[in-house]
C-alpha cells in the first residue's frame, strides 16, 4: 500500500465513513438475465476529448462515424460524468468502482514525488522519486473481479495509474497489456519528455515503432480475433487527444517540456479521427467474429477537452470543475439488451460501468468491498425508472487552486476557490451563465449536512450543498 505512505501533490485521507449500502448502488452485483454467453465487454476511453468534438455530439469539423454508431445503435448519455477532472483520478475511480479519494487519489500522477513519513508527528522528506507512486496492486479492481467470473482481460493504451513494476496491470488482473504508462508519451519515440521510455508490453520494455494510436488499435483488434471465443473485457485508454498534439504522419519535432502544447484544430482532429478507426477496426473484429450483438461497447472520455478541442456548449475546460471539465460524452451499445438509438438523461459517472460491466458479466465484488457506483442497465432497459437523487461530488485541492462542485439533480453548486458560492440550474442553463445563488441562496434549512454519503466520508462539515427544494 505504498500509496499511504507519501504525501505529494494528493492529499490522502483515511476514509473510515459509511459506504453507500448495496441498495443505493443499484445492486451493482445483480447478475443479468442469461444470454447464451455473458457478454464481451469492450471499453474505449479517449483522454481529454471535448463534450462537442464527436458527430453524434454535435461536432461539424470532426469525422467520427465509427464512434456514431454506437449512439446510434446503442444508447447516447447527455449527462455522464468523469469521476474526476484529470486522468489518474478517473482511471482509478474506474479500476477501482469507487471514489477515488478512498485510496487518496485525487489528481493526476506528474513527474516528481516527495517520499515522506510522519515521524514524531511531522511529515519529512525522505527523498525525491520519478514516477514512484501509483495504484496499489492490493486494491480490488475490475479485472480481477472479471478474472473470477472467468473473463479474459486485456488493456492497451495509456495506464497512468503507475510506472514502476508493481503497478502494472498485469498485477491489476489484466492478462494482456500494452502500452504506455506515464500521464503522456511522444507518440512517436514513446517517451516522457524527461526522456522516460515509457511502452511496455506486459511487465517487458517494448520496442515497436510506430504511431502510438495505431499500435493500440492494432493490439487491441488483435486482442478480440484471439479471445473471440470466450468472454472477454478489453479496456482501451487512448492517449490520444491528450497532449503532446501529435497528428498522425507527423513525427516531426521531438516532444520537449517547451513544445508540448503547441499544436492545432486541425492536428487534433486527425488524432481523434484516428482514434475513431480504431473504433472501426475493432467492431470490424466484433463483427467478424459473429459477437457484436453480445459485445457491451462503451466510449468515454477521462475528462474534459483542453485548448484544441470543443466543449461547447459547456463553459471551461479540462482540470476545472465546470462542466467542461467533467461533463463528457459516453456512449454504449450492446444490441442483445439495449435500444438502439436511445438517448438517456439518466446522471451517471465513470465509476457507474465499473459496477454496469461487473453486473452484466455475472460478476461478484470480493466480500465487504461495496461498488460506489451504480448499474446503470436496468434503467437503461426500462426495469426500473431513471434514478433522479443521484449526488456527485468532486474536489481540487492543490496548493495554488481549490475548487468543490456538486450535482445534486439538475443543481450545480460551485465553490470556485472560496470567492463566492454558484448555483446554476443545469436544465436550464447547461452553460453555467445564471448564478442563482443570490436568488435561491442557500440557507441552513435546505443545506446538504448529512444527506451525501460522499460528503460525509470525504467533504469538510462545512461544505455549503446545493439548494434541495426551491
Ligand atoms: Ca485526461
Amino acid at each position: 500500500m505504498r500509496i499511504f505512505g507519501l504525501v505529494v501533490c494528493l492529499p490522502l485521507f483515511v476514509l473510515s465513513g459509511s459506504a453507500l449500502s448495496a441498495e443505493d448502488n443499484g445492486g451493482a452485483t445483480e447478475h443479468a438475465p442469461q444470454t447464451e454467453r455473458a457478454p464481451n465487454i469492450v471499453f474505449v476511453l479517449v483522454d481529454d476529448m471535448g463534450y462537442g468534438d464527436l458527430g453524434c455530439m454535435g461536432s461539424k469539423d470532426i469525422n467520427t462515424p465509427n464512434i456514431d454508431r454506437l449512439a446510434s445503435e446503442g444508447v447516447k448519455f447527455t449527462d455522464f460524468y468523469a469521476n474526476a477532472p484529470v486522468c489518474s483520478p478517473t482511471r482509478c475511480g474506474f479500476i477501482t468502482g469507487r471514489w477515488q479519494q478512498r485510496v487518496g487519489f485525487e489528481w493526476a500522477l506528474g513527474y516528481t514525488a516527495d517520499r515522506q513519513r510522519l515521524i514524531d508527528g511531522e511529515w519529512k522528506k525522505i527523498e525525491v522519486m520519478h514516477h514512484g507512486i501509483g495504484l496499489p496492486a492490493t486494491q480490488p479492481g475490475i479485472a480481477k473481479m472479471l478474472g473470477a467470473a472467468g473473463y479474459a482481460n486485456g488493456v492497451f493504451g495509456k495506464w497512468h495509474l503507475g510506472y514502476d513494476d508493481e503497478f502494472n496491470p498485469l498485477h491489476h488482473g489484466f492478462d494482456e497489456y500494452f502500452g504506455e504508462l506515464l500521464g503522456h508519451a511522444d507518440y512517436y519515440r514513446h517517451t516522457y519528455y524527461d526522456g522516460t521510455y515509457a511502452l511496455r508490453d506486459g511487465l517487458e520494455i517494448s520496442k515497436a515503432e510506430g504511431y502510438l494510436t495505431d499500435l493500440i488499435n492494432e493490439r487491441a483488434a488483435a486482442f478480440v480475433r484471439k479471445n473471440a471465443d470466450r468472454p472477454f473485457f478489453m479496456y482501451v485508454p487512448h492517449l490520444a487527444v491528450h497532449a503532446p498534439f501529435q497528428p498522425p504522419n507527423r513525427p516531426d519535432p521531438k516532444v520537449t517540456s517547451e513544445n508540448m502544447l503547441e499544436g492545432s484544430r486541425e492536428g487534433y482532429k486527425a488524432m481523434l479521427e484516428r482514434v475513431d478507426d480504431g473504433v472501426g477496426m475493432i467492431m470490424q473484429e466484433l463483427e467478424a467474429a459473429g459477437v457484436s450483438d453480445n459485445t457491451l461497447f462503451v466510449l468515454s472520455s477521462d475528462n474534459g477537452g483542453e485548448r484544441w478541442a470543443s466543449n461547447l456548449p459547456l463553459f471551461h475546460h479540462k482540470a476545472t470543475l465546470w462542466e467542461g471539465g467533467i461533463r463528457v460524452p459516453c456512449l454504449m451499445r450492446w444490441p442483445a439488451r439495449l435500444k438502439a438509438g436511445t438517448v438517456s438523461s439518466q446522471q451517471a459517472i465513470t465509476m457507474d460501468l465499473t459496477a454496469t460491466f461487473l453486473a452484466a458479466a455475472g460478476g461478484e465484488t470480493p466480500e465487504g468491498y461495496v461498488l460506489d457506483g451504480m448499474n446503470l442497465l436496468p434503467v437503461l432497459t426500462g426495469e426500473i425508472e431513471p434514478v433522479t437523487d443521484r449526488t456527485f461530488c468532486w474536489r481540487i485541492q492543490r496548493n495554488n487552486r481549490r475548487m468543490r462542485a456538486i450535482r445534486h439533480g439538475n443543481w450545480k453548486y460551485i465553490d470556485d476557490g472560496g470567492t463566492m458560492d454558484l448555483l446554476f440550474d443545469l436544465e436550464a442553463d447547461i452553460s453555467e451563465h445564471n448564478n442563482q445563488n443570490a436568488i435561491h441562496r442557500p440557507n441552513d434549512n435546505v443545506r446538504l449536512h448529512g444527506d451525501v454519503p460522499f460528503q460525509q466520508t470525504i467533504y469538510d462539515v462545512h461544505l455549503v450543498g446545493v439548494v434541495l427544494t426551491l
